[in-house]
């Protein structure tokens, strides 16, 4: 059954759920929730990724973060942490967390190897080419598949040559980040050339742009929250079928049904 990882946003600008988890009562609950859904995996990030975003300072974001991973993790959850920092990552390891989700695969802190390696937990690494101020204009490709399975593999040997095992690695082809559109459809078009590569790999289309973009109408233009998840539970089953590992979502509980229908569909 591939695993879904349920997103606990602790920020107060995250454009997928718009500040309602800062407080760290509410994160804890609404994270509590989504694992009674079928989140295998909690991710917990106080720093938003999405276009444009400001960034934070590290001592903000573990702010946000560490109180919600230590009290989702002494409930026995596997925690993971949604983190360019290393300084984040580390501190979150020790309050409880198992991966470190660094959606810039160590590009973004030079500093990041090196900590998740000392940490010993396992390390999800994303394909990126830029901070999302300029991001965009980093998203040029030929072949996206191909272009993105090769710079993961760079960072594979990278994440080696720190002394990070295959076996801790999770590779993510980061949909959205440095691919505008139809790239991204390119990307999944070709996720068997990532699965390839050999490590699990974790899929995150939740609510992007590129969902809104390809549901738009002139009509229509202003795609709604349920409309992105239910595009986001269509892909998150098409990715299950072609081999995935994990897909990260905000709704879980959609998520899990269309995931069950897709393992049936298969004879699971
Ligand atoms: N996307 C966002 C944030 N973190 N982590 C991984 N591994 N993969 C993703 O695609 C990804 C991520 C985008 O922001 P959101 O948390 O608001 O969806």
């Amino acid at each position: 059954m591939t695993r879904i990882w349920g997103i606990v946003n602790v920020t107060p600008d995250s454009f997928s759920d718009g500040g309602r988890y800062l407080d760290v009562d509410a994160a804890v609950s609404h994270g509590l929730r989504l694992r009674a859904e079928g989140a295998s995996v909690l991710d917990v990030g106080g720093e938003s990724t999405r276009p444009g975003a400001e960034r934070v300072g590290a001592e903000v974001e573990q702010q946000r973060v560490l109180p919600v991973i230590e009290r989702l993790a002494a409930e026995g959850i596997p925690v993971s942490v949604d983190t360019l920092n290393a300084a984040t990552a580390a501190a979150a390891v020790r309050a409880g967390a198992r991966i470190v989700n660094d959606v810039s695969g160590g590009l973004a802190d030079p500093d990041m190897r090196a900590a998740v390696a000392e940490s010993g937990a396992d390390y999800a690494v994303g394909h990126w080419r830029g901070f999302s101020s300029d991001m965009y204009a980093r998203a040029e490709y030929r072949r996206a598949a191909r272009e993105v399975a090769g710079e993961l593999q760079e960072r594979m040997g990278e994440a080696a040559a720190s002394g990070i095992a295959p076996s801790r690695l999770i590779l993510d082809p980061g949909i959205g980040f440095a691919k505008a559109g139809a790239q991204n459809w390119d990307v999944l078009r070709g996720l068997d050339e990532i699965i390839a590569l050999g490590p699990r790999v974790l899929i995150g289309t939740s609510r992007k742009r590129f969902l809104a973009e390809t549901l738009r109408t002139a009509e229509d233009d202003d795609v709604s929250e349920g409309r992105r998840d239910l595009a986001t539970a269509i892909t998150s089953a098409l990715a299950a079928r072609a081999g995935v590992w994990a897909v990260r979502v905000h709704d879980v509980a959609g998520t899990r049904d269309a995931l069950s229908i897709a393992h049936a569909w298969d004879g699971a």
